[in-house]
């Protein structure tokens, strides 16, 4: 057994807990039970197991005066969090067994909780990732963000095309969190700065109220939880009571609905940058009460700022928190009297900042003129900024530039280290993006390339596979993820493919089901499961996916005799609302499932679905189900992935371009156990350079040709001919993400994917080197990474290798 630092409990004494919650904090007796309260109550008894490690965790973080991590994010995808809970804590079991007892349907339970959705994607579910390693690892962190009401909009298809409506994971009491009212912190915004007594002033026009809600974050078997810190905006004055007298309802409110704006929502960009006075507003806003939140610690510990950065580390994920470099320096300056040149490099011993995109629509980039009129004093500040990294690099980068604050740049200049999220990325950083930067600041970039927990995207998400795992090589993998190298030894064992193969097909057969259940689609389980699920994005080439699904179809009408591999292709995800193309995509998408999947002659053997409101949730259940993952971006624009490290780690092997992490993915399983097409990051640049690439490639390809005509004649679109002409003249006039180059290449290597599939033995063993090979990719590793390079923090429990000398 392992050591845990919880009490074990019987199913008996849980139920009771679970009773006593009913009873007392909801309010209810067995027989007016709903799920709700079921669910709360459950929730709430699996939460009071978490709060003796988590007092444990802070009573030995005050006493080893040592660093704390401090983890800036705009996004935490956190999903569903129950069974995230009780797995950590080594209570699925127990829990089952407590409601079975009571005669509750536990899966019920865990799949009636909403899904917690304070992020886009990738960013958001990494920063997720990173919390529950920090608490496994056992380093003293917090995460802080924004507790958003409404987190990412839920997506519906009217005739196919993605409509938007809004989220509400917060109508329902949120069972994990437990609310601040005493720790706040004021914000300001607007106004003017008086310099007129030497020292400035900032004399700002609006304040509003951070609030802080905290979530427990417990790691693999209670060893150790850290803090994930929200905040919410509240008005300093909650009510106008003159206003309401008087018969003005309206404006006695209007302190409060205007402070609550800044937290209503999540923007729902990926990628993209809108540039809206609101979004800099909450930028400010959970960034400068998480700089006034750590801050106040650090000096209620009797801490000396000389000594700030030996015992705050702030990793600042992507810019969207880039002000934390002024607002340290201003707090260091106006609050605590240090000159600028001391303000500037104590805060810059403290920050780091992660870049997670070339994309150049990303890059931050505020008017001078808004930005000054929401913080002039930052835009002071920034100026003292640029002025000193000019002075003493000799660099010749500005921060603000032609009336634009830049804040890739600033994030850049006020970090000790910046990091790329894969090693293909981190070396475009430096070519690129920040080429001249680098060259100023030479070693100042590093590469940590990404990672996923493997509690929830393994252990969680897959029981099938966790078991025969456990059996196969023990129990001590979920925290030491390269034990599945173990698995390695077994892949000439037919046995043990087998059953690696029945693990498959189990999760295939739970996807198939829950389909059926949610939106009555049949899929045929012995059918290759095709999946690509992501935000939608050109870059990640959906419509890439989609021309070969039609290709393919052409060919099997043609010869409907020929030895097809049955294949089922799955979509999944959103695109931003204000993302015209990406939206078309969606629709075509759509459009062609719904003529494809009536076509009789091909029913059986090709089949595509696109289930509406991808989130987390979902992710669980069809990682584990696909057989096989499509990592196909425009080679240099996805910056890691995870979800190829997800994929993988399940058993099913990518078909990929050599992007982001797939790289060291395909280094990993090795390069018969990928399937390699496209061209690659130097090869794109080059191409576009040639004229007119896309006609010509066009022309070389009467494969593409063809079904380019059908779409663009309406053949997907009978009752609006014209719908995708502008789509597909899109294509053909500027294809930037080289769609049209890499259509053949890609269709070649999925006609290599039919003949392995059809080997099962051969694809098994395929699959299951995947699973045995991707141990380096868990987040575990990630952040050991930062903490060593980066950060220089340590962890405040003993190692699992050390524990196992012990035992
Ligand atoms: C990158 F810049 C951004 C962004 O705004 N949102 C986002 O999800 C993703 N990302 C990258 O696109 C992925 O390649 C990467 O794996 C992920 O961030 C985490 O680093």
């Amino acid at each position: 057994m392992p050591d845990m630092s919880i009490p074990p409990v019987t199913p008996q004494d849980f139920g009771a807990e679970i009773l006593r919650h009913l009873k007392h904090s909801l309010g209810k007796d067995e027989s007016h039970a709903a799920l709700y309260d079921w669910r709360m109550s459950l929730s709430l008894a699996l939460r009071d197991r978490v709060v003796d490690p988590w007092f444990e965790s802070t009573r030995k973080t005050y006493e080893a005066r040592g660093k704390r991590v401090y983890y800036l994010s705009m996004e935490f995808l956190i999903g569903r969090l129950i069974e995230d809970v009780a797995i950590n804590l080594g209570m699925e079991e127990v829990a089952q067994a407590a409601l079975a007892e009571l005669g509750q349907d536990y899966a019920k339970i865990v799949a009636d909780e909403p899904d917690a959705a304070l992020g886009n994607g990738g960013l958001g579910r990494l920063a997720a990732c990173f919390m529950d390693s920090l608490s496994t690892l056992g380093i003293p962190a917090y995460g802080y963000g924004i507790r958003y009401e409404h987190g990412l909009f839920e997506q519906h298809f009217e005739n196919g095309a993605q409509m938007e409506t809004a989220e509400t994971w917060l109508a329902q009491r949120h069972a994990w969190e437990f609310e601040r009212p005493e720790v706040s912190y004021p914000i300001h915004f607007g106004g003017h700065v008086d310099e007129a007594e030497g020292s400035p002033v900032w004399h700002p026009e609006e304040t509003v109220m951070a609030s802080a809600y905290d979530t427990p974050v417990i790691g693999w078997q209670g060893r150790w939880a850290n803090t994930l810190r929200l905040w919410s905006a509240k008005p300093i004055t909650a009510f106008d009571l003159a206003s309401f007298n008087r018969g003005d309802y309206m404006a006695a409110s209007a302190p409060e609905a205007l402070a609550r704006t800044i937290s209503r929502v999540l923007y729902p960009d990926d990628t993209t940058k809108t540039g809206k006075e609101l979004r800099l507003k909450q930028e400010y806003f959970f960034t400068s009460a998480s700089i006034q939140d750590l801050l106040r610690r650090f000096l209620s510990e009797g801490g000396d700022l000389a000594e700030l950065a030996d015992h705050v580390a702030i990793q600042l994920n992507d810019t969207h928190p880039a002000i934390a470099g002024p607002e340290l320096v201003r707090l260091l300056m106006d609050e605590h009297g240090l000159d600028v040149a001391r303000a500037i490099s104590t805060a810059r011993r403290c920050l780091a900042y992660t870049n997670h995109t070339l994309l150049p629509e990303a890059l931050e980039r505020w008017p001078e003129e808004l930005f000054q009129s929401i913080l002039p004093r930052h835009h002071r500040i920034i100026q003292l900024i640029e002025a000193a990294h000019l002075a003493d690099s000799g660099s010749a980068v500005r921060i603000i530039e032609h009336g634009e604050v830049k804040m890739g740049e600033l994030a850049f200049v006020m970090a000790h280290k910046v990091n790329g999220v894969s090693a293909l990325h981190s070396d475009l950083v430096k070519e690129t993006v920040f080429a001249d930067l680098n060259r100023d600041y030479p070693g100042r970039i590093i590469n940590q390339t990404n990672g996923i927990t493997p509690r929830r995207w393994l252990y969680s998400c897959n029981p099938p596979l966790r078991a025969l795992i456990n059996e196969t090589i023990g129990t001590a993998w979920p925290d030491d993820l390269q034990q599945l190298e173990g698995l390695s030894a077994h892949a000439g064992d037919a046995a043990f493919l087998d059953r690696f193969q029945a693990a498959k097909d189990a999760n295939k057969a739970r996807l198939a089901d829950w389909l059926k259940a949610r939106d009555g689609v049949v899929l045929d389980p012995a059918a290759m499961f095709d999946v690509q699920i992501k935000r939608i994005h050109e870059y990640k080439r959906q419509l890439m996916n989609l021309l070969e699904t039609i290709a393919l179809w052409n060919e099997i009408r043609e010869n409907p005799n020929g030895d097809w591999t049955p294949r089922v292709k799955i979509f999944g995800g959103k695109a931003a609302p204000g993302y015209v193309v990406a939206k078309e995509i969606i629709h075509l998408i759509n459009d062609t499932a719904k003529l494809i999947n009536a076509d009789p002659a091909t029913r059986d053997l090709l089949q595509i679905v696109y289930p509406e409101n991808y989130n987390v949730s979902m992710a669980e259940i069809l990682i584990p189900a696909a057989d096989l993952s499509e990592q196909i971006s425009t080679a240099g624009k996805e910056a890691s992935g995870t979800g190829n490290m997800k994929f993988a780690l399940n058993g099913a092997p990518t078909i990929g371009t050599l992007d982001g992490a797939n790289v060291e993915i395909r280094e990993c399983v090795g390069a018969e156990n990928f399937f390699l097409f496209g061209l690659t990051a130097a090869e794109v640049t080059a191409r576009r350079a040639e004229p007119n690439y896309a006609r010509r490639a066009v022309e070389a390809s009467p494969r593409l040709a063809r079904v380019l005509k059908q779409i663009e004649s309406g053949v997907f679109s009978p009752s609006d001919k014209g719908r995708y002409s502008g789509l597909i003249q899109g294509l053909l006039d500027h294809d930037y993400f080289l769609v049209t180059c890499d259509f053949d290449s890609y269709f070649e290597a999925q006609r290599r994917v039919d003949t392995v599939f059809a080997d099962q033995a051969a694809w098994t063993r395929m699959a299951a080197l995947n699973t045995a090979r991707v141990g380096w990719f868990s987040s575990d590793r990630t952040i050991t990474g930062y903490a060593r390079d980066i950060w220089t923090a340590s962890s405040l429990i003993a190692s699992r290798s050390s524990r196992k000398d012990v035992a």
